[in-house]
């Protein structure tokens, strides 16, 4: 009897511990497209693309290698729809004497899996997932006994437990984090080198097609999907980024220009939580290109913190706060999500062009999330599980895990602060320092109040005000509330009204856009 092998979509890594520790004469290998997976939420059309076609093609690999490899299509007869339903057909196909399976990356899913046993008259293994640089109970016993669990003090351990930019026990350079040299301002004209695009082969070809038949309501254009879908994409997609860009990544890590959407960032990281990259390996080739004097410090320390501090930081937070983390809303945000995220119908320039890029690319970059789409969700107060489905859906490298702490604790603050020291709220001055958005925009950033003022300057008041009492003590915030208290009582009422005028021209997300 063999060993049955379920793969999920976001496992496709040969590294794999229920993988990597097998034999292929006794092996079954489980994969499956099915409904539940691509409709809990309506993901973007570009990410299930993206993830049917590198499910395909790690498929024929792994066939291709010698593994035997049972795929189900989302179209093939008697699909169940749900990954229990066809582990359960697939015990039925192959009588198999035992099911090793990795865990899964997002509650949800690790829930079900934890029914099997009781489920199943067959032995369920469930290995823990290695691909990561820190095990979940290794965070977990890091994040316990500590009254700071800050990611800059998780990040300095696991540049230890690496080895990574260390010398002799000491941070390479001299410092743990090169942060303050990476916001500079995007120049004039900024020429960030083209990416490589990968023009869809027969098999993404195939699954587009499956995509807007069957998924044709969902959010996103398909006519630009360029995303990596096998290792070998990823890897080339990795050359050029550390041959070409990795030596700006640093500088201009937070800037943003109109139409330019990916900069000088790596656009790794549907690679990376596909399992199609090795984080590590990542890291450890950044390093190179610092000791090879490719590249300078501020841009690789940067990068590697990205990898080893916040990806693992937000995996390790997401774990130890779930199932809470979904429900939180310190804030008590209430609004609706505006409509024009999804429609990207707002005057707003900043917001309708991050909002073009992630209709036409499933993809924005970070700055672009947080301090434009993330940042208008704080200020306008919109309740947490909106804003988080809409991250959930829209992004091509989303799966709660990552999404959900950047979402609920990053931008929202709505865990009351256990990520963040405090939020990352900012007016539209901060907008127009760090990007070109403002120069040709229906409003001005250096208008506050009333006729053309940048909705973010009043927003950013009635933010603080609404939320005065919870943020007032917080030594990162409290002198904001002196300079309100030093307006005149004129000035305060503008800022107030003003904001009232934004937020009661925000019309609420039509049904249906996140979940039907
Ligand atoms: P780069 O800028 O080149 O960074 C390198 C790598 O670092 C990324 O590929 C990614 O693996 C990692 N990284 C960087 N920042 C973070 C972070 N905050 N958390 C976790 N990993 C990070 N990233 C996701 O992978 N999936 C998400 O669903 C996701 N949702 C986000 C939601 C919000 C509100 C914010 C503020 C950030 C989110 N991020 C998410 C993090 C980050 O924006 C993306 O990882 C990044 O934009 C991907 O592009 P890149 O590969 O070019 O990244
Ligand atoms: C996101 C996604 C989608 C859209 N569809 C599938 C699928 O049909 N089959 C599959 O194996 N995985 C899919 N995924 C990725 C899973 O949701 C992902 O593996 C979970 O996040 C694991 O926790
Ligand atoms: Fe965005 Fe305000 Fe600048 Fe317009 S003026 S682009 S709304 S920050």
């Amino acid at each position: 009897k063999p060993i049955l092998v379920p793969i999920l979509g976001d496992q496709l890594s040969r590294t794999l511990p229920s993988l990597s520790g097998r034999t292929k004469d006794d092996t079954v290998v489980l994969m499956m497209e099915v409904w539940d997976e691509a409709t809990y939420v309506k993901h973007h059309k570009q990410k299930i693309v993206l993830i049917f076609s590198a499910m395909r093609h790690f498929a024929a690999e792994l066939e291709d290698a010698g593994w035997t490899v049972d795929y189900v299509k989302l179209d093939a007869a008697d699909n169940a729809g749900s990954f229990t339903g066809e582990v359960a057909r697939a015990i039925e196909r192959h009588d198999p004497r035992a099911v090793h399976v990795t865990e899964a990356g997002e509650w949800r899913v690790q829930q079900a899996i934890e029914e099997w046993p009781d489920k199943f008259d067959c032995e369920i293994e469930i290995l823990p997932d290695d691909r990561y640089i820190c095990a979940i109970p290794e965070f977990r016993d890091w994040a316990e006994d500590r009254k700071t669990t800050r990611m800059e003090y998780f990040y300095r351990e696991m540049r230890k437990k690496t080895g990574l930019l260390m010398e002799n026990g000491d941070p390479m350079g001299g410092k743990w984090n090169y942060d303050h040299e990476n916001r500079e301002p995007p120049k004039n004209s900024m020429d960030a080198p083209q990416r490589p695009l990968f023009e869809p082969d027969a098999v993404t070809r195939e699954v587009i097609a499956l995509v807007e038949n069957s998924f044709g309501d969902h959010f996103g254009n398909l006519g630009s999907f360029h995303w990596p879908v096998t290792s070998e994409e990823a890897e080339e997609t990795a050359d050029a980024f550390f041959l070409e860009r990795l030596p700006s990544f640093g500088q201009y890590q937070d800037a943003m220009v109109f139409g330019e959407d990916d900069l000088f960032h790596s656009m790794l990281s549907t690679s990376i939580n596909l399992g199609l990259l090795d984080p590590l390996d990542l890291c450890r080739r950044a390093e190179k290109a610092y000791l090879d004097g490719d590249a300078p410090i501020n841009s690789v320390e940067g990068f590697i913190r990205q990898i080893i501090g916040w990806r693992e930081y937000v995996r390790g937070f997401y774990w130890l706060h779930m199932p809470g983390l979904q429900e939180t809303n310190e804030l008590d945000a209430h609004r609706p999500l505006p409509d024009f995220y999804w429609t990207g119908d707002t005057d707003m320039r900043c917001l309708s062009d991050c909002i073009r890029s992630t209709h036409d690319n499933a993809h924005a970059h970070h700055i672009q999330r947080l301090m434009v789409l993330g940042n208008f969700a704080l200020l306008a107060g919109i309740v947490p599980q909106d804003v988080e489905d809409w991250f959930l859906v829209v992004y091509a490298d989303a799966y709660e895990w990552v999404e959900l702490p950047n979402v609920a604790a990053m931008i929202l603050y709505a865990d009351g602060g256990k990520l963040a020291t405090k939020p990352y709220a900012a007016s539209g001055n901060y907008i127009n320092k760090m990007s070109d958005y403002c120069k040709e925009c229906a409003y001005s950033p250096s208008v506050k109040t009333g006729e053309g003022a940048c909705p973010f300057n009043p927003l950013y008041w009635h933010f603080m005000v609404r939320n005065r009492d919870r943020l007032e003590n917080n030594p990162r915030v409290g002198r904001v509330f002196s300079t309100w208290d030093r307006m005149s009582e004129e000035r305060r009422a503008e800022y107030l009204d003003s904001a009232e005028a934004v937020l009661d021209g925000l019309e609420p997300a039509k049904a249906g856009w996140a979940r039907d």
